[in-house]
Protein backbone atom coordinates (compact mmCIF):
# COMPACT_ATOMS: atom_id res chain seq x y z
CA UNK A 1 0.00 0.00 0.00
CA UNK A 2 2.97 2.54 0.96
CA UNK A 3 5.76 1.29 -1.77
CA UNK A 4 7.88 0.63 1.34
CA UNK A 5 10.13 -2.59 1.62
CA UNK A 6 9.77 -2.67 5.84
CA UNK A 7 6.68 -2.25 7.78
CA UNK A 8 8.07 0.29 9.67
CA UNK A 9 6.99 4.54 10.14
CA UNK A 10 8.33 6.66 11.68
CA UNK A 11 6.70 8.68 14.63
CA UNK A 12 6.06 12.10 12.94
CA UNK A 13 7.59 13.95 16.03
CA UNK A 14 7.45 17.83 16.62
CA UNK A 15 10.39 19.64 16.61
CA UNK A 16 12.24 16.51 16.12
CA UNK A 17 11.29 14.88 13.12
CA UNK A 18 12.87 16.75 10.27
CA UNK A 19 13.09 16.01 6.47
CA UNK A 20 16.80 14.83 7.64
CA UNK A 21 15.56 11.96 9.62
CA UNK A 22 12.26 10.97 7.46
CA UNK A 23 14.62 11.00 4.15
CA UNK A 24 17.09 8.41 6.11
CA UNK A 25 13.83 6.61 7.13
CA UNK A 26 12.57 6.17 3.79
CA UNK A 27 16.16 5.85 2.16
CA UNK A 28 16.33 3.00 5.00
CA UNK A 29 13.11 0.77 3.46
CA UNK A 30 10.62 2.17 5.99
CA UNK A 31 8.45 4.99 6.26
CA UNK A 32 10.24 8.21 7.27
CA UNK A 33 7.44 11.25 8.19
CA UNK A 34 7.87 14.66 8.93
CA UNK A 35 6.40 15.90 12.13
CA UNK A 36 4.75 19.25 11.77
CA UNK A 37 3.50 20.16 15.16
CA UNK A 38 2.60 23.30 15.51
CA UNK A 39 4.84 24.49 13.05
CA UNK A 40 3.83 27.61 10.41
CA UNK A 41 2.68 25.93 7.18
CA UNK A 42 6.29 27.75 5.55
CA UNK A 43 8.32 25.69 7.14
CA UNK A 44 6.04 22.55 6.21
CA UNK A 45 6.51 23.07 2.85
CA UNK A 46 10.46 23.68 2.91
CA UNK A 47 10.50 20.77 4.98
CA UNK A 48 8.88 18.60 2.22
CA UNK A 49 10.49 20.35 -0.39
CA UNK A 50 13.82 19.55 1.02
CA UNK A 51 13.25 15.92 1.94
CA UNK A 52 12.15 15.53 -1.56
CA UNK A 53 15.80 16.52 -2.36
CA UNK A 54 17.06 13.74 0.21
CA UNK A 55 14.98 11.17 -0.94
CA UNK A 56 13.55 9.52 -4.32
CA UNK A 57 11.40 6.97 -1.35
CA UNK A 58 8.37 7.58 -0.71
CA UNK A 59 7.87 10.03 3.10
CA UNK A 60 4.87 11.08 4.74
CA UNK A 61 4.06 13.88 7.30
CA UNK A 62 2.25 13.95 10.56
CA UNK A 63 -0.14 16.78 10.94
CA UNK A 64 -0.95 17.29 14.73
CA UNK A 65 -4.48 17.67 14.61
CA UNK A 66 -4.69 20.29 17.64
CA UNK A 67 -2.46 22.73 15.46
CA UNK A 68 -4.11 26.03 14.35
CA UNK A 69 -2.15 25.83 11.08
CA UNK A 70 -3.55 22.21 10.50
CA UNK A 71 -6.37 22.74 7.61
CA UNK A 72 -3.51 25.27 5.60
CA UNK A 73 -0.59 22.54 6.26
CA UNK A 74 -2.85 19.62 4.88
CA UNK A 75 -4.40 22.43 1.74
CA UNK A 76 -0.23 22.40 0.91
CA UNK A 77 0.61 18.61 1.38
CA UNK A 78 -2.07 18.04 -1.08
CA UNK A 79 -0.25 20.64 -3.56
CA UNK A 80 3.34 19.00 -2.99
CA UNK A 81 1.27 15.07 -3.24
CA UNK A 82 3.05 13.84 -0.37
CA UNK A 83 2.66 9.89 -0.52
CA UNK A 84 0.97 9.55 3.02
CA UNK A 85 -0.53 11.76 5.92
CA UNK A 86 -0.39 10.66 9.58
CA UNK A 87 -2.10 12.30 11.97
CA UNK A 88 -2.33 13.04 15.58
CA UNK A 89 -4.30 14.25 18.69
CA UNK A 90 -7.56 14.47 16.57
CA UNK A 91 -10.03 13.85 14.28
CA UNK A 92 -9.13 13.73 10.20
CA UNK A 93 -12.48 12.83 9.20
CA UNK A 94 -13.48 15.93 7.16
CA UNK A 95 -9.63 16.01 5.61
CA UNK A 96 -9.68 12.58 3.97
CA UNK A 97 -11.39 12.98 0.38
CA UNK A 98 -9.51 15.66 0.02
CA UNK A 99 -6.20 13.66 0.28
CA UNK A 100 -7.51 10.77 -1.54
CA UNK A 101 -8.08 13.30 -4.59
CA UNK A 102 -4.35 14.12 -4.11
CA UNK A 103 -3.70 10.10 -4.02
CA UNK A 104 -2.26 10.90 -0.63
CA UNK A 105 -2.70 8.15 1.63
CA UNK A 106 -4.40 8.85 4.86
CA UNK A 107 -3.25 7.05 8.02
CA UNK A 108 -4.71 8.24 11.05
CA UNK A 109 -2.84 7.74 15.01
CA UNK A 110 -5.99 6.36 17.47
CA UNK A 111 -5.66 5.26 21.32
CA UNK A 112 -9.40 4.09 21.25
CA UNK A 113 -11.21 1.60 19.27
CA UNK A 114 -14.20 3.62 19.13
CA UNK A 115 -12.35 6.54 17.44
CA UNK A 116 -10.96 4.01 15.27
CA UNK A 117 -14.38 2.42 14.33
CA UNK A 118 -15.75 5.94 13.59
CA UNK A 119 -12.43 6.74 11.11
CA UNK A 120 -12.45 3.48 9.33
CA UNK A 121 -16.20 4.64 8.39
CA UNK A 122 -14.41 8.08 6.90
CA UNK A 123 -12.70 5.96 4.58
CA UNK A 124 -9.07 6.02 5.99
CA UNK A 125 -6.31 3.42 4.60
CA UNK A 126 -5.07 2.39 7.67
CA UNK A 127 -4.61 3.24 11.10
CA UNK A 128 -1.88 3.54 14.10
CA UNK A 129 -2.71 2.00 17.11
CA UNK A 130 -0.83 4.17 19.85
CA UNK A 131 -0.61 2.21 23.14
CA UNK A 132 0.12 4.58 26.07
CA UNK A 133 3.77 3.56 26.26
CA UNK A 134 4.41 6.39 24.29
CA UNK A 135 6.11 9.72 24.45
CA UNK A 136 3.70 12.46 24.10
CA UNK A 137 0.27 13.10 23.42
CA UNK A 138 -0.86 9.37 25.00
CA UNK A 139 -4.30 7.50 25.29
CA UNK A 140 -5.24 4.86 28.10
CA UNK A 141 -4.13 1.43 27.36
CA UNK A 142 -1.58 -0.17 26.59
CA UNK A 143 -0.20 -1.03 23.11
CA UNK A 144 -0.71 -5.12 24.72
CA UNK A 145 -4.57 -4.52 25.30
CA UNK A 146 -5.58 -1.84 22.42
CA UNK A 147 -3.67 -3.78 18.91
CA UNK A 148 -5.71 -6.47 18.83
CA UNK A 149 -9.30 -4.83 19.68
CA UNK A 150 -8.84 -2.02 17.29
CA UNK A 151 -7.75 -5.13 14.37
CA UNK A 152 -10.86 -6.92 15.88
CA UNK A 153 -12.93 -3.94 15.48
CA UNK A 154 -11.87 -2.84 12.15
CA UNK A 155 -11.18 -4.57 8.40
CA UNK A 156 -8.23 -1.72 7.15
CA UNK A 157 -4.45 -2.62 8.28
CA UNK A 158 -3.51 -1.52 11.51
CA UNK A 159 -0.14 -0.24 12.32
CA UNK A 160 1.16 -0.75 15.99
CA UNK A 161 3.41 2.01 18.07
CA UNK A 162 4.06 2.64 21.65
CA UNK A 163 6.56 0.28 23.56
CA UNK A 164 7.72 -1.08 20.51
CA UNK A 165 11.40 -0.86 20.23
CA UNK A 166 13.27 -3.52 18.53
CA UNK A 167 12.41 -7.25 16.49
CA UNK A 168 11.01 -8.56 19.43
CA UNK A 169 8.03 -5.46 19.83
CA UNK A 170 7.91 -5.88 15.80
CA UNK A 171 7.34 -9.61 16.36
CA UNK A 172 4.95 -9.17 19.40
CA UNK A 173 2.89 -6.45 17.41
CA UNK A 174 2.45 -9.06 13.91
CA UNK A 175 1.33 -11.55 16.89
CA UNK A 176 -1.70 -9.14 17.82
CA UNK A 177 -2.65 -8.85 14.34
CA UNK A 178 -1.40 -5.55 13.03
CA UNK A 179 0.31 -5.34 9.92
CA UNK A 180 3.47 -2.82 10.56
CA UNK A 181 4.65 -0.76 13.59
CA UNK A 182 5.60 2.78 13.91
CA UNK A 183 8.28 3.79 16.41
CA UNK A 184 9.58 7.09 17.51
CA UNK A 185 11.55 6.79 20.54
CA UNK A 186 13.99 5.13 19.31
CA UNK A 187 14.05 7.33 16.25
CA UNK A 188 15.01 10.21 18.26
CA UNK A 189 18.58 8.69 18.83
CA UNK A 190 19.02 7.92 15.26
CA UNK A 191 22.50 9.85 13.48
CA UNK A 192 20.04 11.60 11.40
CA UNK A 193 17.82 13.02 14.27
CA UNK A 194 18.17 16.82 14.91
CA UNK A 195 17.05 16.59 18.12
CA UNK A 196 19.69 18.40 20.77
CA UNK A 197 22.27 15.70 21.99
CA UNK A 198 21.04 16.67 25.67
CA UNK A 199 17.55 15.10 24.67
CA UNK A 200 19.70 11.96 23.03
CA UNK A 201 21.89 11.79 26.29
CA UNK A 202 19.01 11.79 28.73
CA UNK A 203 16.78 9.34 26.74
CA UNK A 204 20.00 7.06 26.13
CA UNK A 205 20.40 7.49 30.27
CA UNK A 206 16.82 6.98 31.12
CA UNK A 207 15.74 3.76 33.43
CA UNK A 208 12.80 1.57 33.32
CA UNK A 209 10.58 3.97 35.38
CA UNK A 210 12.11 7.39 34.49
CA UNK A 211 9.30 8.34 32.09
CA UNK A 212 5.71 10.29 33.82
CA UNK A 213 2.83 11.09 32.33
CA UNK A 214 1.46 14.58 33.46
CA UNK A 215 -1.74 16.49 32.78
CA UNK A 216 -3.85 13.59 32.97
CA UNK A 217 -6.51 16.18 34.84
CA UNK A 218 -6.27 18.48 31.91
CA UNK A 219 -7.08 16.16 29.59
CA UNK A 220 -4.12 16.09 27.49
CA UNK A 221 -1.90 13.71 29.12
CA UNK A 222 1.48 13.94 27.90
CA UNK A 223 4.00 11.28 28.69
CA UNK A 224 7.88 12.85 29.49
CA UNK A 225 11.11 11.96 30.95
CA UNK A 226 10.97 13.24 34.71
CA UNK A 227 12.71 16.54 35.41
CA UNK A 228 12.20 20.15 37.30
CA UNK A 229 9.13 20.65 34.67
CA UNK A 230 7.46 17.52 35.19
CA UNK A 231 7.73 17.84 38.45
CA UNK A 232 6.34 21.24 38.45
CA UNK A 233 3.45 19.50 36.63
CA UNK A 234 3.09 17.08 39.40
CA UNK A 235 2.77 19.74 41.80
CA UNK A 236 0.33 21.56 39.93
CA UNK A 237 -2.08 18.27 39.73
CA UNK A 238 -1.83 17.09 43.62
CA UNK A 239 -2.49 21.65 44.06
CA UNK A 240 -5.87 21.26 41.23
CA UNK A 241 -4.64 23.99 40.16
CA UNK A 242 -6.51 25.83 37.21
CA UNK A 243 -5.82 24.91 33.73
CA UNK A 244 -4.63 28.02 32.58
CA UNK A 245 -1.53 27.22 34.89
CA UNK A 246 -0.81 24.22 33.11
CA UNK A 247 -0.98 26.06 29.40
CA UNK A 248 1.52 28.74 30.79
CA UNK A 249 3.70 26.43 32.32
CA UNK A 250 3.75 24.03 28.84
CA UNK A 251 3.91 26.95 26.61
CA UNK A 252 6.51 26.89 24.07
CA UNK A 253 8.50 23.91 26.53
CA UNK A 254 8.80 21.28 23.86
CA UNK A 255 10.60 23.44 21.54
CA UNK A 256 12.87 24.22 24.78
CA UNK A 257 13.87 21.03 25.15
CA UNK A 258 14.40 18.99 21.82
CA UNK A 259 15.69 22.53 19.76
CA UNK A 260 16.97 24.41 23.12
CA UNK A 261 18.56 21.90 24.73
CA UNK A 262 16.98 22.38 28.52
CA UNK A 263 16.02 19.43 29.30
CA UNK A 264 15.14 20.45 32.80
CA UNK A 265 12.66 23.13 31.97
CA UNK A 266 11.64 21.69 28.49
CA UNK A 267 8.92 19.30 27.92
CA UNK A 268 11.34 15.93 27.13
CA UNK A 269 8.42 13.96 25.24
CA UNK A 270 9.84 9.98 25.00
CA UNK A 271 8.33 6.66 25.50
CA UNK A 272 8.91 3.86 28.21
CA UNK A 273 11.28 2.28 25.93
CA UNK A 274 13.64 5.29 26.48
CA UNK A 275 15.31 3.00 28.77
CA UNK A 276 15.88 0.40 25.86
CA UNK A 277 17.46 3.08 23.66
CA UNK A 278 21.21 2.99 24.53
CA UNK A 279 23.35 4.39 22.22
CA UNK A 280 23.21 6.99 18.49
CA UNK A 281 22.86 4.86 15.17
CA UNK A 282 21.89 5.99 11.75
CA UNK A 283 18.32 5.51 11.13
CA UNK A 284 19.69 2.64 8.56
CA UNK A 285 21.17 0.61 11.58
CA UNK A 286 17.64 1.21 13.21
CA UNK A 287 15.45 -0.70 10.59
CA UNK A 288 18.28 -3.73 9.96
CA UNK A 289 18.51 -4.57 13.64
CA UNK A 290 14.54 -4.59 14.13
CA UNK A 291 14.01 -6.34 10.59
CA UNK A 292 16.93 -8.93 11.31
CA UNK A 293 15.30 -8.94 15.29
CA UNK A 294 12.10 -9.85 14.28
CA UNK A 295 13.19 -12.91 11.52
CA UNK A 296 15.21 -14.28 14.35
CA UNK A 297 12.55 -13.96 17.01
CA UNK A 298 9.77 -15.50 15.03
CA UNK A 299 12.34 -18.21 13.15
CA UNK A 300 12.93 -19.48 16.87
CA UNK A 301 9.25 -19.47 17.59
CA UNK A 302 8.15 -21.16 14.30
CA UNK A 303 10.89 -23.80 15.49
CA UNK A 304 9.18 -25.08 18.11
CA UNK A 305 11.19 -23.23 20.83
CA UNK A 306 8.08 -22.13 22.29
CA UNK A 307 6.24 -25.34 22.82
CA UNK A 308 2.34 -24.65 23.00
CA UNK A 309 1.44 -27.71 21.38
CA UNK A 310 2.76 -30.34 22.54
O1 LIG B 1 -0.37 13.11 18.66
C1 LIG B 1 0.23 12.28 19.28
N1 LIG B 1 1.25 12.59 20.11
C2 LIG B 1 1.71 13.84 20.35
S1 LIG B 1 1.15 15.25 19.65
C3 LIG B 1 2.25 16.14 20.51
S2 LIG B 1 2.40 17.86 20.41
C4 LIG B 1 1.22 18.45 21.46
N2 LIG B 1 1.03 19.74 21.41
C5 LIG B 1 0.11 20.33 22.18
C6 LIG B 1 -0.69 19.59 23.02
C7 LIG B 1 -0.51 18.26 23.11
C8 LIG B 1 0.47 17.67 22.31
C9 LIG B 1 3.01 15.31 21.26
N3 LIG B 1 2.70 14.05 21.14
N4 LIG B 1 -0.06 10.97 19.17
C10 LIG B 1 -1.11 10.52 18.36
C11 LIG B 1 -2.35 10.36 19.14
N5 LIG B 1 -3.47 10.90 18.80
N6 LIG B 1 -2.48 9.64 20.25
C12 LIG B 1 -3.80 9.75 20.62
C13 LIG B 1 -4.40 10.55 19.69
C14 LIG B 1 -5.76 10.97 19.64
C15 LIG B 1 -6.42 11.37 20.79
C16 LIG B 1 -7.71 11.78 20.73
C17 LIG B 1 -6.42 11.00 18.43
C18 LIG B 1 -7.73 11.42 18.38
C19 LIG B 1 -8.37 11.80 19.54
O2 LIG B 1 -9.69 12.10 19.58
C20 LIG B 1 -10.22 13.16 18.88
C21 LIG B 1 -11.70 12.99 18.68
O3 LIG B 1 -12.20 13.78 17.90
O4 LIG B 1 -12.28 12.09 19.30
Amino acid sequence: MLGIKYPILQGGMAWVSTAELAAAVSDAGGLGVIGSGQAPPRWVKEQVRQAKTLTDKPFGVNVMLLSPHAGEILALLVEEKVSVVTTGAGNPGKFVNMLHEAGIKVIPVVSSVALAKRLERTGVDALIAEGMESGGHVGELTTMALVPQIVDAVGIPVVAAGGVYDGRGMAAALMLGAEGIQMGTRFMCATECIVHSRVKEMVIKARDRDTVVTGRSTGHPVRVLKNKLARKFIELEHNCAPGEEFEKLGMGSLKLAMVEGDVEMGSVMAGQVSAMVNGVQPAREIIADVVAGAENVIGSICNGKVNVDK
